[in-house]
């Protein structure tokens, strides 16, 4: 059988490359120097798209795909993807739930570990002699026994809010329903009573246009001036500007971040604020994570094309 066509819209690490490229004929989007000329070369052969998380694939891309079959996400967001434009055309639509869930909720639980005890000023006190110079780290805020507020209690919310039951914290969530499974934990409809009644705020929904900017003006406000943001989700769940207006003006303590609006380019904004921390979307970012999405990415294709049932279908 001939390897089937597909369109790898960005890079993966090296050890996927070389499995993709046997299973695959494989068009790399992300190398083309002029895009929409690549697309008309080779779009009509496509029959699948290998994406990833926060790429995804649009309907220009999908419409120059006529013989699109399945788009396979690196990552379980799958809001990139223009799942509309999939639906008319019965394109299957994958992505990479689970086994990057442990890792998503370690990096969300560091976060507020390290932002509120002042971690990266810490180590900066070391390294340039100021505690020589002059003397003691200021004191930092404590983070077990406090208030946290998980919004959206699925399977990465769950991981985090179990994690956050560690430090003996007093846990609420907001989803759409109270789960069965999170007995103990208050249920807090309200995503701006939520913040009111927490000092650390994890964002851990899946983002679609039903989540965008859930965290508004008012939940940012009610979150209040000693407390902390941290979003492991998607840029678009959180009204941005409202955020760096809070953080400019100190309406918000402070915000964990690994996601932004337009990233990698961030709003500057952002770099010029001391009350802030700034991951560059690797949440998932560890070796064997990255490994297991990759090979599921794989997987999935494999099976789609051999007329085998998907292993994780979104569409
Ligand atoms: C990215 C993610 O896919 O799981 C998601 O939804 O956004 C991430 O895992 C990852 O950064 C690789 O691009």
């Amino acid at each position: 059988m001939q390897r089937p066509h597909i369109l790898q819209v960005g890079p993966y690490p090296a050890w996927d490359e070389e499995p993709l490229n046997e299973a695959f004929r494989v068009h790399r989007y992300f190398e083309a120097a002029d895009k929409p000329s690549f697309l008309a070369e080779v779009g009509p052969l496509v029959r699948g798209i290998a994406t990833r998380g926060e790429l995804g694939a649009n309907r220009a891309m999908i419409e120059a795909c006529p013989s699109l079959e399945v788009v396979s996400v690196y990552g379980v967001g799958f809001d990139a993807v223009d799942l509309a434009a999939c639906r008319e055309r019965g394109v299957r639509v994958t992505n990479t739930p689970d086994v990057l869930t442990n890792d998503v909720a370690d990096l969300g639980v560091a976060m507020m570990l390290c932002l509120s005890r002042g971690m990266i000023g810490a180590e900066r006190w070391v390294r340039d002699g100021s505690w020589a110079a002059r003397g003691l780290y200021p004191l930092k805020r404590r983070v077990w026994g406090r208030r946290a507020g998980v919004l959206g209690l699925g399977r990465i919310g769950y991981e985090v809010a179990k994690r956050l039951a560690g430090f003996g914290m007093d846990i609420a969530y907001s989803d759409v329903a109270p789960k069965d499974f999170a007995s103990g934990w208050e249920f807090v409809a309200d995503p701006v009573a939520l913040a009111g009644r927490s000092d650390f705020l994890f964002v851990t929904l899946a983002a679609s246009a039903a989540t965008r900017h859930i965290v508004n003006k008012d939940v940012i406000a009610a979150l209040g001036e000693e407390g902390m943001l941290i979003n492991i989700s998607r840029a678009s769940n959180i009204d941005e500007e409202a955020l760096l207006d809070a953080l400019e003006t100190n309406v918000l303590g402070s915000a964990a971040l690994d996601v932004f609006e337009g990233e990698p380019k961030l709003n500057p904004r952002f770099l010029a604020l001391d009350n802030v921390l700034l991951q560059p979307h690797h949440a998932s970012g560890t070796v064997e994570t990255r490994k297991a999405m990759g090979k599921l990415v794989r997987d999935n294709l494999a099976a789609h094309f051999a007329g085998q049932p998907l292993l994780t279908p979104v569409l």
